[in-house]
């Protein structure tokens, strides 16, 4: 029988070894990836995804926008399904990317359809499962298979899909991939500074809320911690931009509330300083690649001489540990997340016309 939250943990340690796999993978492709790209040179491209899956297209729309400079966007696959007006613009020079671990989740699915019925210029799936329906529709597709999961809430799949979406911009942008590589061992090094923080203040059960703040290429990071932390212990929690934070929501910092600032070198010293207002306010505050002074009442600092679009994989597993030892503490199932499965499949034919 299971032991309670085994997928879960395990799941998430293993990201070192399982990034390792999936960029070795990438490897052997990344030639056609560039063949199929000059073949199509789209002048803009929309990521798509539902939950972990969106968030994801957060950051693969920032990645993609400051790394090729092609103007990029990202979308829940619903938008483009219900709303496609305002979704999309220009369908016949966009190419889409539809992202989703199960490559089965019907609004995903049946966002592309609405996206080749309106005359998309191509479709690339991103996902965990080759022979998923939409990887076998897509008109090519990036497939982490090692990241299979039995887990309910995304984590290694997350990690692992956000390193070929790196792979694949670093590609277009002509970057290499030295930098991708050097991430595995980055991350056991980044296990080996949080592991006891992420536990301690998973024990933390007098903390009733958690915010996690980030800006650029953070932010879909911060929203993914924050799906994270809700899906598997239950717990109010919400993500924002950094200076968004002031504009009203800095009301709820107080004792009973952690704040968790993923730090970008670009903008430390304006996220750093919301990080000391919220600590004055009172809220636990812990900075992630944050090294300024005293701004925090936990630091960690990661960053060396990287460029930053390398890093936004690195602050995400720190905060899957934290939510997976929240969910134990709270005597729950991180495996099993009330109320949820691994897939949402609803039934097509409510969408037809649409
Ligand atoms: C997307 C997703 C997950 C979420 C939930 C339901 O799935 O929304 O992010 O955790 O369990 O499905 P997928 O399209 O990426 O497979």
């Amino acid at each position: 029988m299971a032991v309670r939250g085994q997928y879960t943990f395990q799941e998430i340690l293993s990201q070192p070894d399982v990034w390792e796999a999936v960029l070795g993978s990438f490897g052997d492709y990344q030639a056609e990836v560039e063949k199929q790209w000059m073949k199509l040179r789209p002048s803009q491209i929309l990521f798509i995804g539902c939950g972990s899956t969106y968030y994801l297209s957060q950051i693969a729309a920032s990645l993609f926008m400051d790394l090729t400079g092609i103007r990029s966007s990202a979308s829940p696959s619903s938008e483009l399904l219900l709303n496609p007006s305002i979704a999309l613009d220009d369908a016949h020079h966009t190419l889409l990317v539809a992202i989703s671990r199960s490559g089965t989740t019907t609004e995903t699915l049946q966002a592309v359809k609405r996206f080749r019925s309106l005359g998309g210029q191509a479709v690339w799936g991103i996902g965990c499962y080759a022979d998923s329906e939409l990887m076998l529709t897509s008109d090519f597709r990036l497939v982490a298979e090692a990241a299979h999961e039995q887990s309910v809430a995304q984590t290694r799949s997350f990690s692992s899909m956000l390193l070929l979406v790196k792979a694949f911009a670093a590609t277009v942008a002509e970057l290499g991939l030295d930098y991708l590589n050097l991430l595995p061992d980055q991350l056991r090094k980044m296990f080996d500074m949080t592991s006891e923080l992420s536990s301690a203040l998973g024990q933390r059960l007098d903390l009733e809320r958690m915010f996690f703040l980030g800006s650029g290429f953070q932010y879909g990071v911060a929203n993914e911690a924050m799906l994270k932390m809700k899906e598997m212990s239950l717990t109010n929690s919400e993500g924002y931009h950094f200076l968004e934070f002031r504009h009203g929501p800095m009301s709820m910092a107080n004792e009973k509330a952690l704040v968790i600032g993923l730090v970008d070198h670009n903008a430390h010293q304006h996220e750093e300083r919301v990080m000391r207002e919220m600590r004055q306010f009172g809220a636990l505050t812990w900075g992630i690649n944050s090294s300024e002074g005293d701004c925090c009442h936990y630091q960690i600092a990661f960053n060396a001489d990287r460029p930053a679009w390398t890093l936004p994989a690195l602050y995400l597993p720190p905060l899957q540990l934290l939510a997976y030892n929240r969910a134990m503490a709270k005597g729950l199932n991180p495996d099993n997340p009330r109320n949820l499965s691994a897939v949402v499949s609803l039934d097509p034919a409510v969408f037809v016309g649409e």
